[in-house]
């Protein structure tokens, strides 16, 4: 089931509000044109003009047994956005948990929200990703970020790009769900970069310290200057 919207608030917002319309059995994507009120994480905006970027919801249930994954599903997104962009031609990495760079400016973010339902979660997992954005545009955000057309040749096709990102996510989804992250933890080491002093709030309070690693289960391993390891399965890494 794929809805489409010329202009909508949010993505997301839509459907955390319809959840009736969402399938039981498959991933429901959301997409739109453009959004008036894109969001971030911790209340913050996302920039979304019209007709430029991808602003896309994938919606789908997951039982009791599946909610160990969860926190790894926005991650298995990010994976899934950078293996779209090296199809494309692209190299990109990752700010953990799930920011996409290029040359360190953000390309891609992602949101994942959840709703109780019957024996499990509904996860509505948003994806905001900068096609062909200028760079006006791009400078008007109060953080470094690009776009495909900034750092490539040319417009990219929207619906293309659409159409790989779900390919890509619905494969790794469903090993994710049946297989666990170990499939991705390689892959997912590789494009975060850890050995390096970070600061880090942790939605309590903010930690200084050394990125020692990422964990087994893609949590962060924080290296307190006492020698203590504190590990993290969210917040987010301060600029
Ligand atoms: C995110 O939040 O990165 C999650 C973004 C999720 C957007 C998608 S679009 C489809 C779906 N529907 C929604 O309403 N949301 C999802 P966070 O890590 O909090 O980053 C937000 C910060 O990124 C902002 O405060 C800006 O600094 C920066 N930012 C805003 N718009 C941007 C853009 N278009 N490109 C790059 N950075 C941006």
């Amino acid at each position: 089931m794929h809805y489409h919207f010329t202009t909508i608030d949010s993505t997301n917002t839509w459907a955390k509000q319809n959840v009736h319309l969402l399938s039981r059995n498959e991933i429901t994507l959301v997409t739109a044109d453009c959004q008036t009120a894109g969001r971030g994480r911790f209340k913050r905006k996302w920039e979304s003009p019209p007709n430029q970027n991808i602003y896309a919801s994938f919606c789908f249930f997951i039982d009791k047994a599946q909610q160990q994954y969860l926190g790894n599903i926005p991650q298995v997104l990010a994976i899934s956005a950078v293996q779209v962009l090296e199809e494309l031609g692209f190299q990109s990495r990752l700010k953990w948990p799930n920011d996409v760079q290029i040359s360190n400016k953000k390309v891609a973010g992602i949101l994942c929200e959840t709703i109780p339902a019957v024996e499990g979660l509904c996860v509505i997992v948003g994806i905001g990703l900068n096609v062909n954005m200028p760079l006006d545009l791009l400078g008007k955000i109060d953080r470094p970020a690009t776009s495909l057309l900034v750092e490539g040749e040319g417009v990219y096709d929207l619906q293309r790009v659409t159409a790989l990102l779900q390919h890509y996510f619905t494969t790794n989804l469903n090993c994710l769900l049946t297989e666990g992250f170990k499939s991705f933890l390689d892959l997912y080491r590789y494009l975060v970069s850890t050995d390096q002093k970070i600061r880090f709030h942790d939605n309590l309070r903010v930690w200084e310290g050394f990125f020692h690693s990422i964990d087994s289960d893609g949590s962060l391993n924080l290296q307190l200057d006492s020698g203590e390891i504190r590990r993290f399965i969210s917040g987010e890494i301060l600029p």
